[in-house]
């Protein structure tokens, strides 16, 4: 907790580290009701400063130091100065030996952050500061140490005790055991974890691309050791697709995944030892959605990958976070869509992107890939920095091309390994390999905030001329006031009047993909790109695979949308096209709404739509994608002023009219669905996925219809399906439909089936909170009664806080102002236990300049309420500084 004003840390303030930490020599005494740690730090003067001595300072935090000394000579109080934060002392030669030994209580640690207990296991959470509440230590990312770890626990409570590295000895004494682990690579410390509690394990084996066997281990508590098979065969799969895309070779003989129920993110990819919620590992047919399958297998990539973006070469200092985080949701999200439907994958990451990212960037919170500056780094795991990061990293890969993006990617691990680096380090490889100046290509590191292309075109005829003028610009952001042009290659084709794609020459292009399909340069404010040789007046198809995280308008006519999303070679734009075009229809609706003029909703839709559902060419996930409707969260970033109630109604009036209009194909196409995966074997994969998506998507519009038939067909299917993603789909319906003695009927026998399983529970908590029908605030404080809720656990608060505040806003945004005064005093509370918990569940708030006046009010009451509270962590009171500035 704070006492003072936490201080800004700068990135230009940056300094190499004065000592290095060559041994780490650490031994955990773990016990009931605290643990010792005893480390052994062989240190040097570092070489590249100089040969004085500067006072020694380690970070140090809630530690109770019990013992100290310097090349075996024990201090005492006056030889150091101790504080809250810090220890230093004096070294007295360039090369010395440091031994601590410190007590600290994991049992009591709520923060989850450094030691602590998760039920009955002992597990660690370093990154990005949680090692300095393990030992006092030079806990940065440039400090790189080896490391060689014992753990000593009772044997019959913790059977299993893991580090990182290879196990080199192990054995018992009395009740108590010990096993001791060696990690050959150096790291930082943030890499560091231990692992000690009664886990089963599922063991396999990888054979690498040069012949090594590694052996592979996932520990879990008993009762989960029948749902780790998919998280196994999905880390076989990335371990192959990093061997096969980027010559990335796994480099200890053991890679060991361990499930923690109490995880405040979603994994951690300690060096050979990952960390995992047990939500992102954990799975069967039975319990699991295919949306969860898909998580585990990115998120068992993404940690898999990061053994080399991240481990193998890591970050300078903090600043540099997206060049591992980019870097690596870049390389998880390209190997998601190899493994399922390519254009699916993207259609998800910009739908998420533009529904989070942006509405961040648009916020107070908003900063650069690269921020300049931060008080708690724990707050900057943001959307920004993994997302729009990884999309700064697809820029460079489609600017260059894959080839010449591979050779940089071989040539940043052959030049960094074993270092810590920075993001200019990054594109340097890349400018090497391609001989390009990126130089401006850079300020997607240093600006903040999305850039907005407006688009128009000419043809003439006469001439065979088309000409696209762009304008980019980009909006003022917190600290930046104006922008210098960003470099955005955006992907387009032209479409004829028949649908073909037009071929045509595009004068002075840098890149031209093939004769018709271009990516445009653009690095300037306003520039015009001329293609000859047009035969007719096209149709552009632009930003074609979201080729940018920018903002794109052309003013699209309804009939070139519908045009657009029969004919478009990108199945991205497609897409795009039917949202577009569904946004324009709601907005017309709002707009009726508005001027209390009668609802007449316009039926290019439907008729969309209808042509979608019976388009024998699109597979199944593709049409899921494309009937499935504009979130509201997404309409409302798309609004000046965000109006919530009135755009929930609009959206709503929509779906309706779509449903009735449809509802012959879609019952068609439902019944058929449903009937099909009786048939079939479940199996997460991509075909049968898109399917059940399908058949979701057909079934929540069908409900809409308020039709007894419906509603028995989806206690039927909920009844009876043997897999969750089928259960879960016919609940949520239920629970959002009128049919309510049915959905209370679900609801019991859900939770009587699965009170003993967590995961699932968190589900049955989420369907409710987020239900606009169900979801009243009344319902969710009575959720958080329930027995299986607790505030402690991270899940628990994202199913049911998370799912009510950014998945029911209606509710959330209630006028009376009691979502906020609600989600205020959740925060408050969670900030006493765990402040990274409450400074990003806050999230919603830190928005309310998005509201109307009215709501912005009620909104800053409670924002002011919070940062007049006596004690705030360090988290929140950034967060609160930045969102009231
Ligand atoms: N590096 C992890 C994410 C992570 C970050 C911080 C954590 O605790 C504060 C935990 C995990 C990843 O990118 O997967
Ligand atoms: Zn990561």
């Amino acid at each position: 907790m704070r006492t003072e004003q936490p201080k800004l840390i700068r990135l230009v303030d940056y300094q190499q580290p004065d000592y290095l930490i060559d041994e780490t020599h650490l031994t955990f005494e773990l016990y009931e009701d605290y643990a010792l740690v005893h480390a052994h730090l062989v240190m040097q003067r570092n070489p590249a400063l100089g040969c004085d001595l500067p006072r020694l300072v380690l970070d140090g935090v809630e530690l109770q130091l019990l013992h100290l000394a310097m090349d075996d000579q024990v201090l005492t109080a006056a030889d150091y100065q101790v504080d809250a934060e810090q220890l230093s002392l004096q070294p007295l030669r360039p090369s010395f030996t440091l031994d601590s030994t410190v007590r600290i209580e994991p049992q009591n640690n709520t923060a989850l952050e450094g030691l602590y207990k998760s039920g009955e296991m002992f597990c660690t959470q370093c990154e990005a500061q949680g090692f300095r509440k393990i030992t006092y230590y030079l806990d940065r990312p440039d400090v790189m140490s080896s490391f060689t770890t014992t753990v000593i626990a009772e044997k019959q409570r913790y059977p299993i005790l893991l580090s990182n590295g290879n196990l080199i000895e192990e054995g018992v004494e009395d009740k108590r055991h010990w096993a001791t682990w060696q990690d050959p690579h150096k790291k930082p410390a943030y890499l560091f974890a231990v692992v000690a509690g009664d886990l089963w394990s599922v063991e396999d084996s990888f054979t690498t691309m040069n012949g090594r066997e590694v052996t592979l281990r996932i520990f879990v508590e008993p009762e989960n050791i029948d749902k780790c098979q998919h998280a196994m065969n999905s880390l076989k799969k990335c371990m192959r697709w990093d061997e096969e895309q980027y010559g990335r070779e796994y480099d200890l003989d053991i890679f060991m995944i361990v499930a923690v129920n109490d995880f405040n993110m979603g994994a951690m990819e300690n060096k050979g030892l990952n960390i995992f919620n047990s939500s992102c590992v954990l799975a069967k047919p039975e319990t699991s959605t295919d949306a969860i399958f898909q998580r585990i297998e990115s998120i068992v990539a993404h940690e898999y990958f990061h053994n080399w973006s991240g481990n193998r070469v890591t970050c300078r200092d903090w600043f540099q976070l997206s060049l591992k985080e980019g870097f690596t949701v870049f390389r998880d999200s390209e190997f998601s869509a190899d493994m399922n439907s390519r254009t699916v994958k993207r259609i998800e990451d910009a739908t998420f992107l533009r529904t989070h990212q942006f509405a961040e960037d648009a916020g107070p919170l908003a900063h650069p890939v690269r921020p300049p500056e931060y008080m708690e780094i724990s707050n900057f795991y943001t959307w920004t920095i993994y997302e729009k990061g990884a999309e700064v990293v697809r820029m460079l890969h489609t600017l260059l091309g894959p080839e010449r993006f591979r050779q940089g990617s071989d040539l940043y691990f052959e030049r960094h390994d074993g270092q810590a680096v920075t993001c200019d380090d990054f594109v340097a490889a890349m400018e090497s390999v391609s001989g390009m100046d990126l130089t401006q290509f850079k300020r997607w590191y240093s600006q903040a905030g999305t850039p907005v292309l407006r688009v128009t075109d000419e043809y003439d005829a006469e001439r065979q001329l088309y000409h696209i003028d762009i304008a980019q610009s980009c909006p003022a952001t917190p600290g930046q006031a104006n922008k210098q042009p960003f470099v955005i290659p955006v992907a387009m084709g032209l479409l004829g009047a028949e649908g073909q794609a037009l071929s045509a020459r595009l004068q002075d292009a840098e890149q031209c993909v093939t004769q018709d399909n271009w990516v445009l340069t653009l690095n300037q404010a306003q520039q015009r790109f001329t293609f000859t040789e047009v035969s007719e007046r096209p149709l552009p198809s632009l930003l074609r695979g979201f080729s940018a995280p920018v903002k794109l308008h052309y003013d699209y006519s309804r009939e070139q949308l519908a045009f657009l999303l029969q004919h478009d070679s990108d199945g991205f734009n497609r897409w795009e096209a039917a949202q577009q075009l569904a946004v324009q229809v709601i907005e017309e609706v709002c707009e009726q709404l508005r001027t209390h003029a009668p609802v007449q909703v316009d039926g290019c839709l439907a008729q969309s739509f209808a042509a979608v559902l019976n388009n024998p060419h699109l597979d199944t996930a593709l049409q899921a994608e494309i009937i499935s409707f504009p979130s509201l969260a997404y309409l409302l970033e798309l609004q000046e002023q965000a109006d919530v109630q009135l755009t929930d109604k609009a959206r709503e009036a929509v779906r309706l009219y779509l449903a009735e209009q449809l509802a012959e194909p879609l019952q068609a196409l439902y019944n058929r669905l449903r009937e099909q995966a009786k048939q079939t074997q479940y199996r997460p994969e991509a075909e049968q996925i898109g399917n059940r998506r399908l058949q979701a998507m057909a079934l929540s519009y069908l409900t809409l219809l308020q039709r007894d038939d419906i509603v028995a067909a989806t206690v039927a299917q909920f009844e009876q399906a043997d897999n969750m993603t089928e259960r879960l789909s016919a609940l949520s319906c239920l629970v959002n439909s009128t049919a309510q003695s049915q959905a209370q009927a679900a609801l019991v026998q859900f939770a009587e089936e699965f009170a003993h399983d967590p995961l699932v529970m968190d589900q049955w908590f989420s369907v409710q909170a987020a239900s606009s029908v169900l979801g009243e605030l009344a319902h969710v404080r009575q959720l958080m009664q329930h027995p299986s809720f607790s505030i402690k656990n991270p899940n628990k608060v994202r199913a049911v806080i998370g799912a009510f505040t950014q998945h029911n806003l209606p509710q959330f945004h209630a006028e009376d102002g009691s979502g906020y005064v609600f989600l205020a005093e959740q925060v408050a509370a969670l900030d006493a236990l765990n402040p990274q918990m409450s400074a990003r569940i806050i999230t919603p708030l830190t928005r309310w300049q998005r509201y109307t006046p009215a709501q912005q009010a009620l909104m800053r009451a409670q924002l002011e309420q919070l940062q007049a509270l006596p004690k705030l962590s360090k988290d929140l009171y950034e967060v609160l500084e930045r969102t009231l500035a």
